[in-house]
């Protein structure tokens, strides 16, 4: 699946880059055609979610945040247990992490610019100070991103101040936020307390970005899951099961759609 094997030298690297800059940037790394399969997949959702749940616009206009279900072609270990992925995750929070998030933010034609923010409130609020990293997204996009269809744009290096510091720094143009262009195939690994902001989609197609959410062992983070279905359990392998432990084991993964629960996304 790798497209080529990195070295432990180079997933180090990779790692530090994280903890420097709040992400890093892996390229090429998944197969363009299982990207694909997932984009003839994820379009019918989207259209669903759209018609349900879209007056909610709780991302902001034309933005769209979508949980996947954990079966084909979603529920992918080339990509979810990719050894380049986890060799960078776990450098980052811990060989025992878990898996729990498994989810798109796709901007439309009309949407905006959204305000600046991070997507978790700090671990210890009443200290001013930041911890290393404990929660963080794998992102991946369903197209190829560019300065059209609304590439998030990332603060470097904020994620390990107070929000009021690192707003104070871009508003002092001490910092800037940067567009983030990617190609199909290529995976970040991002610290979600970077400032960031998603941009507007300018284009008339979709642009999906994948969010698996991987956390600390001991990180519980109630707005999402992954509900797994048990007809599943007997095709994971032990390091998925051990990595998706904490989420609900479901006897069907049909039955009413429910209202995302994840809306309360930016602080
Ligand atoms: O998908 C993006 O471009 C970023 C969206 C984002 O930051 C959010 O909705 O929290």
């Amino acid at each position: 699946m790798n497209h080529a094997r990195r070295t432990s030298a180079e997933l180090d690297e990779l790692a530090h880059a994280a903890q420097r800059d709040g992400f890093c940037l892996i390229k090429s790394l998944i197969p363009k055609s299982l990207l694909l399969s997932w984009r003839e997949a994820f379009a019918p959702l989207l259209d669903a979610h759209v018609a349900r749940e879209g007056h909610l616009k709780n991302r902001g206009p034309g933005r769209y945040y979508v949980t996947l279900p954990f079966k084909a072609p979603f529920a992918e270990p080339r990509i979810y247990e990719d050894e380049t992925i986890l060799g960078v995750v776990e450098r980052l929070i811990g060989a025992d992490m878990t898996m729990v998030q498994l989810a798109t933010d796709t901007p439309l034609l009309g949407s905006d610019y959204q305000d600046v923010h991070r997507d978790t409130p700090p671990l210890f609020p009443e200290t001013g100070r930041e911890t290393p990293a404990f929660q963080l997204a794998v992102n991946f996009p369903l197209v190829d991103v560019t300065a059209e269809n609304g590439p998030i744009e990332i603060a470097r290096g904020t994620h390990m101040l107070s929000k009021a510091e690192g707003m104070r720094r871009l508003e002092q143009g001490e910092v800037a936020l940067e567009p983030i262009p990617m190609e199909l195939g290529d995976v970040m690994v991002r610290d979600v307390r970077g400032l960031h902001r998603g941009t507007p989609n300018r284009s008339r197609e979709p642009r999906p970005m994948v969010v698996i959410g991987y956390s600390r062992r001991w990180l519980f983070r109630p707005e999402v899951s992954i509900r797994v279905p048990r007809e599943s359990l007997p095709h994971l392998s032990e390091r998925a099961k051990r990595m998706l432990r904490f989420n609900p084991i479901v006897e069907s993964l049909d039955g009413p759609d429910e209202t995302e629960v994840y809306q309360a996304f930016a602080y």
